[in-house]
């Protein structure tokens, strides 16, 4: 039999369904969305959450003419379904396949692109001010979760929009989850509406009396709609959003299609800005959704019956080894303490909180905050961690400047996710932080070339007086012995891995071991070429640097980062500086946004992979009149 979905091309196939139709369509696209995360991995929790929502918002709203602009786009993937991409869904994250977020190129019905959490309603404040000064009329609906509610740039924009009472309309979808469960009072407040029966009853009560008041129209219209106003204010406690000058709808069941699309409607009509508070549930209607938010909120391929993750038997990831060792250097050290943005699973601090749950700190998606807030500690003597994604750093950068390294305060950043991510693409690559850090007086930033060296230079951070920023990529170590105690590294030292007259190497990071394929492969074609492990971005070895330059007839450097300002600029300005006339070639990645897929694609594309970089070195060595020694 042929499902509803198959009918719908576009939202307006199915504006004149039946509320019982629409129910039909989002139990097809529950099934649609399991058995396609189920093979491809993805943002499943919070897309099964927001089904009745999206419905009720494509039904209500004339879109793309109206604008729906979604905070993160992760939760978006019945929106997908639903406006004529059903038939590429399950290329989902995958390479050349759809976004796992929205893409304006996509759709013409994705009109906001993000990745990155808490930037929907200033997106939408903008798209509904525009309107206004252009004298159009499009509706303008933002939808955004609970947790990218605890991002302060959200509440910027509601502060504009409740100052500038501007029509436009903020679904809350508040699951109660961030990633894991969501923190802070905000959060508790929101559980506290949610679950105040007594004041919702109240609430109607009071609007039933206050709407039963007969007004007269015109001026004593909006006389008596004040008088309404300020009388609700004195009988009801505080609602925030009503404070804040916005008309609250709520707590709506995010899940009810009827109740949804009448509020919208009503909504939609109100002149000013809107919340509708809808409560929903993260991982609707998939039972292992439903009872592992935490593992279901991106999880990748599981198998559907039992629920179960299908998990490759991969080496530790550089996380866990992170957080192991922290936890190791913590129980010596009381001062220090860690903190996450919202990312206990990913940063792996979980395992640091259940062992000193006090000297942890989740402050929500607050990077900003938490990069102050370290600094703050360290003021008092502390010594605080903050395990962070390079992506999500970026945030934060005014703190990182302004907060930390201006009153050089000893703040550890671990860089989590440092270098290319896959499947979630370009708005969440690790590939520009040594860039926008290296610039930054008294930061000093490492990066070991596998697991045990990330493990040396994280216990050597805890002593440097200064801040320090350790990177680390994403995904599985190289199973490499980790030694206990720690040979300290000494700071600011580069290896040498091999010599060489004719090329020097210089990699950071794991790009180390690239570099030592293509020694491999120069060396059987008769070049003799050293490789060097940086380990340091700043301060550079300019020792081993100087021994290179003295050494070698050229010198190549090699990272999994943007080349644009990053450790091989740093290498280039050095050798500027020096006045030594030197042959150099910076491989690294090029200036443009790097989409979804797997990491060696881009790698091999980039021309980055053993053999390519073999075959241009070689032909650059040529080039130069550096030839095979016989
Ligand atoms: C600035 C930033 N920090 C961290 C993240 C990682 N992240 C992705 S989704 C998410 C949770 C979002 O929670 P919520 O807004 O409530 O949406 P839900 O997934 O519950 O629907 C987090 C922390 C991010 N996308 N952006």
């Amino acid at each position: 039999m042929a499902t509803l979905l198959e009918k719908v091309h576009s939202p307006e196939d199915f504006r004149h369904f039946s509320v019982s139709e629409l129910q039909r369509l989002a139990r097809e696209l529950r099934e649609q969305i399991v058995a396609t995360t189920a093979r491809t991995g993805g943002h499943i929790g919070a897309s099964l959450g927001a089904i009745e929502l999206i419905l009720a918002l494509h039904y209500v709203y004339d879109t793309p003419e109206d604008k729906l602009v979604f905070d993160i786009g992760h939760q978006a993937y019945a929106h997908k379904i639903l406006t004529g991409r059903r038939e590429q869904f399950d290329g989902i994250r995958q390479l050349r396949g759809l976004s796992g977020f929205l893409k304006r190129h996509e759709s013409p019905f994705d009109v906001w692109e993000a990745g990155h959490a808490g930037t929907s309603l200033s997106g939408a404040l903008g798209l509904a001010v525009a309107r206004d000064l252009t004298h159009q009329s499009y509706h303008v609906a933002a939808v955004i979760g609970d947790g990218a509610l605890t991002a302060g740039m959200a509440w910027e924009a509601l502060n504009q929009l409740g100052h500038l009472h501007t029509k436009m309309v903020v679904v809350v979808n508040d699951n109660s989850m961030s990633i894991a469960p969501n923190v802070g009072a905000f959060s508790r407040y929101l559980t506290d509406l949610r679950t105040a029966p007594g004041y919702l009853r109240l609430k109607q009560d009071i609007e039933a009396i206050l709407d039963s008041v007969p007004v007269l129209g015109g001026p004593l219209k909006r006389a008596g709609e004040h008088i309404k106003d300020v009388l609700h204010h004195a009988v009801l406690p505080g609602n925030v959003f009503e404070e804040l000058g916005f008309k609250y709808y709520g707590p709506v069941d995010g899940h009810d299609l009827f109740n949804v699309i009448s509020v919208l409607r009503n909504a939609r009509e109100y002149p000013g800005p809107v919340v509708i508070h809808a409560i929903t549930q993260k991982g609707k209607g998939y039972r292992p959704a439903e009872e592992m938010p935490v593992q279901f909120h991106g999880p990748g391929p599981f198998e559907i019956t039992s629920g179960q993750i299908i998990k490759k038997q991969e080496a530790p990831t550089y996380s866990q080894v992170f957080s192991e060792t922290l936890v190791e250097i913590a129980a010596k050290r009381p001062e220090v303490v860690a903190i996450t943005a919202a990312m206990p699973d990913g940063t792996k601090l979980d395992y640091f909180q259940s062992h000193f749950p006090d000297r942890y700190f989740d402050v929500g998606i607050a990077e900003q905050h938490a990069a102050t807030f370290a600094a703050g500690l360290a003021t008092a003597g502390l010594k605080p961690v903050f395990a962070v994604y390079s992506t999500f750093l970026q945030r934060a950068y005014d703190q990182v400047i302004h907060d930390v390294c201006h009153q050089n305060l000893p703040v550890v950043f671990a860089v989590d996710r440092a270098g290319l991510v896959g499947g979630d693409g370009a708005t969440h690559q690790g590939i520009y932080d040594m860039t926008y850090l290296r610039c930054v007086p008294h930061l000093e930033i490492a990066m070991g070339k596998d697991e045990g060296e990330m493990r040396r230079l994280i216990y050597q951070a805890m002593d440097r007086p200064n801040p320090v920023a350790i990177r680390y990529p994403r995904g599985p170590g190289r199973r490499v012995v980790l030694e206990d105690p720690v040979d300290p590294i000494e700071w600011g030292r580069a290896e040498w891995i091999f010599h060489g007259r004719d090329l020097t190497i210089i990699g950071i990071g794991p790009m180390v071991y690239r570099a030592m394929e293509v020694r491999e492969l120069l060396s059987e074609a008769h070049f003799d070429v050293g490789v060097l492990n940086a380990r340091f971005v700043k301060p550079l070895d300019e020792a081993a640097l100087r021994e290179a330059v003295g050494e070698s007839r050229a010198i190549m450097t090699l990272e999994e980062h943007a080349v644009a300002g990053g450790f091989g600029s740093a290498v280039a300005e050095w050798l500027a500086n020096q006045g030594a006339v030197m042959p150099l070639r910076l491989e690294g990645l090029p200036d443009v946004f790097i989409d979804h897929g797997p990491t060696d694609y881009y790698l091999d594309m980039y021309e980055l992979s053993a053999d390519a970089l073999y075959r241009k070195v070689e032909a650059w060595l040529h080039g130069m009149a550096i030839t095979p020694r016989s």
